[in-house]
């Protein structure tokens, strides 16, 4: 199994995460998104993932964009622990969670975005900071009052075990601290994602701790 990777890419940290909460083995290749131009940009790279966006991941002569996916992918290869729940109901639930985040949040507020934003459209890192901020506040906002309602222990957002909500709650609240957003009216999601931080899968899979990570 091969992970293409970034240090600080969320969309890799959350597979990152899964792969270690299923203690399966893969091989890390990085891919730059900076350096010339991105490496996620060019031919070689292209060839295998044509949209350009890491992760991706190869396994059994396959290539699988997209985080999410790549996550319920590696949930039906290797079971165990479990990332859904067995009710279609709570499943449902919990992926409605998990792509508040990953589809609402993270889309607008990824590379590409922020370079058009400052780019083309011709922005300040200020103006920027503040679309950033928004974006993540209107996401959190919502997912605050879905964690209380659906947090059996202040600990994980759905129930009382890690699922794949989790997984992707940590990233974005990653995100969020560099970025600095006041996280202040979302104690629960702080909470929780303080607790997830503190367990050894998520921390092998922070950008710190990763090959390519840079200083
Ligand atoms: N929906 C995709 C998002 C992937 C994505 O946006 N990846 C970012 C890094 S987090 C990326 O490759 N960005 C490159 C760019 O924006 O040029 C997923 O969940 O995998």
């Amino acid at each position: 199994m091969k992970l293409y990777t970034y240090y600080r890419s969320s969309a890799a940290y959350r597979v990152r995460i899964a792969l270690n909460v299923k203690e399966l083995g893969v091989l890390y290749i990085p891919k730059h998104l900076l350096r010339e131009g991105g490496e996620h940009q060019l031919d070689d790279y292209l060839a295998l993932n044509p949209q350009g966006l890491v992760p991706a991941l190869e396994h059994q002569g396959r290539v699988i964009g997209q985080s999410l996916a790549i996550i319920e992918y590696l949930d039906e290869i290797q079971p165990e622990p479990p990332l859904l729940p067995d009710d279609p109901g709570e499943r449902a639930v919990v992926r409605s969670m998990a792509m508040a985040i990953a589809c609402d949040i993270h889309p607008l507020n990824n590379l590409r975005v922020l370079n058009y934003l400052k780019g083309p459209l011709g922005h300040d890192e200020a103006a920027v900071g503040r679309w950033y901020a928004h974006w993540v506040a209107e996401g959190f906002r919502g997912l605050e009052e879905m964690a209380k309602r659906s947090s059996a222990d202040g600990r994980h957002l759905y129930g009382g075990s890690v699922t794949l909500a989790d997984v992707v709650l940590v990233p974005q609240m990653y995100n969020a601290r560099r970025f600095r957003c006041d996280l202040a009216p979302y104690p629960t999601l702080v909470a929780i994602s303080t607790y997830l931080e503190s367990l050894p899968p998520f921390q092998a899979a922070r950008p710190e701790a990763q090959p390519d990570a840079e200083a």
